[in-house]
């Protein structure tokens, strides 16, 4: 059932969900842009060599990819990548860091196994620090704040020690409801166990197991490069969709609507409407669910009744955010009809 949040609705977190949009007229416009200040960079090197190790090893794994593999580790490699990515975009993301729909224990084991595979540390961990990310946008305590960059929001925010502001405000986080679910404290009491098996061994052992592929492929192509690309993927969001594309919502924040990041990340590069209507399912307006295959995912789910209390938002409070404060350009976005 899709559940159009009331008009003055109140954030179910008490954190995420800042209703602006669902309250037109007390509009609170977004947090300020803040100019990330001088605090020194501390450089963490295991993270620095780790990363681009594996970069290096990617490169090889997808010329293994394009030139060595057998054809099905390519397809086995691909179907970890759509796997590993919902584990982030109908899972971390859609499910547990914005609430945005309720999920059954056989669904939510399914995304917390998805999850694991793509090894963006433990959901709660991930949660965490997404969850700051909105609350504190473009801003020191932003994790990935895309004032500083599209280097430091796409990977070098994972290079260098968290900025100070960052975790005294993180201090004020109201994480229960993550902490509340057995299935995701299992992941992360037990994360150093479950992520290599799920992220580095499967992908090695089953293609070398059922279709003699050679370790070495297997490793470089279904472990590497598919874990490599992934993250690509998912960080693009914060550099690429924080700096091009339209903003027919709200044109006063970096993020934007970008088609090409979109397909990549699952339907998640609609990132003007997910900034300005975080708690939306959909993270997009689109109807039909165009470009979106996540949102197909939770809404095949819901179907076999898995999947539940959908929230979305009402084309009227959409309408009215689009004329206070969009660019101009929502006619080439909101792509007529909700499905
Ligand atoms: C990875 C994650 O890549 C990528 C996430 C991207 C998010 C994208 C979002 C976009 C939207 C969704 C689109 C999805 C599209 C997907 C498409 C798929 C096809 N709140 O962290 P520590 C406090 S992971 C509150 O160690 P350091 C807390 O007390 C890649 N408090 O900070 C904490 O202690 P504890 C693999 C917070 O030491 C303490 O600070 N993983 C918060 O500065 C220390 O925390 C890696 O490579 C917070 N948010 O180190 C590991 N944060 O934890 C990477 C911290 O005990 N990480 N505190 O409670 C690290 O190595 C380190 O975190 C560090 C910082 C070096 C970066
Ligand atoms: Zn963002
Ligand atoms: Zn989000």
């Amino acid at each position: 059932k899709r559940n159009i949040m009331a008009p003055n609705a109140s954030d179910v977190n008490g954190v995420l969900f800042e209703d602006d949009a669902a309250t037109p007229d007390m509009a609170l416009s977004n947090t300020p842009v803040q100019k990330a200040d001088n605090y020194p960079k501390k450089l963490v090197w295991r993270n620095i060599i780790a990363f681009a190790y594996l970069h290096i090893a990617a490169v090889y794994g997808g010329y293994l990819f394009l030139f060595a593999a057998k054809w099905q580790t390519d397809i086995f490699a691909y179907i970890l990548y759509v796997m590993s990515g919902l584990g982030i975009t109908a899972g971390a993301h859609r499910l547990w860091a914005h609430k945005s729909y309720k999920a059954k224990w056989p669904l939510r084991l399914i995304l917390v196994f998805f999850n694991t595979l793509a090894f963006q540390d433990s959901a709660i961990d991930w949660a965490r620090d997404h969850r700051m990310h909105h609350k504190y946008s473009e801003t020191d305590a932003d994790p990935h704040n895309a004032t500083r960059g599209f280097f430091f929001s796409h990977i070098g925010w994972l290079l260098v020690r968290k900025h100070p502001e960052l975790k005294q405000k993180g201090k004020g986080l109201d994480l229960s409801d993550l902490y509340a679910d057995p299935i995701l404290r299992f992941q992360k009491k037990y994360y150093l166990i479950l992520m290599p098996i799920a992220c580095f061994i499967l992908p090695t052992v089953i293609p070398l197991y059922y279709w003699g592929e050679n370790w070495v492929t297997a490793f470089f192509v279904a472990a590497l490069f598919r874990y490599a690309f992934i993250l690509n993927v998912t960080w693009l969001v914060n550099s690429a969709a924080h700096k091009w594309g339209d903003k027919p919502y709200d044109k006063n924040i970096k993020p934007s609507e970008n088609i090409s990041v979109s397909i990549f990340a699952l339907g998640e590069g609609f990132h003007n409407y997910h900034h300005t209507f975080p708690w939306d399912y959909k993270t997009a307006e689109l109807g039909n669910n165009r470009l979106n295959f996540t949102t197909n995912f939770i809404n095949f789910f819901a179907k076999i009744g898995w999947a539940y209390d959908m929230k979305t938002v009402s084309d009227e409070i959409v309408q009215s955010r689009v004329k206070r404060t969009g660019d101009g350009s929502h006619h080439l976005w909101g792509w007529g009809d909700k499905d």
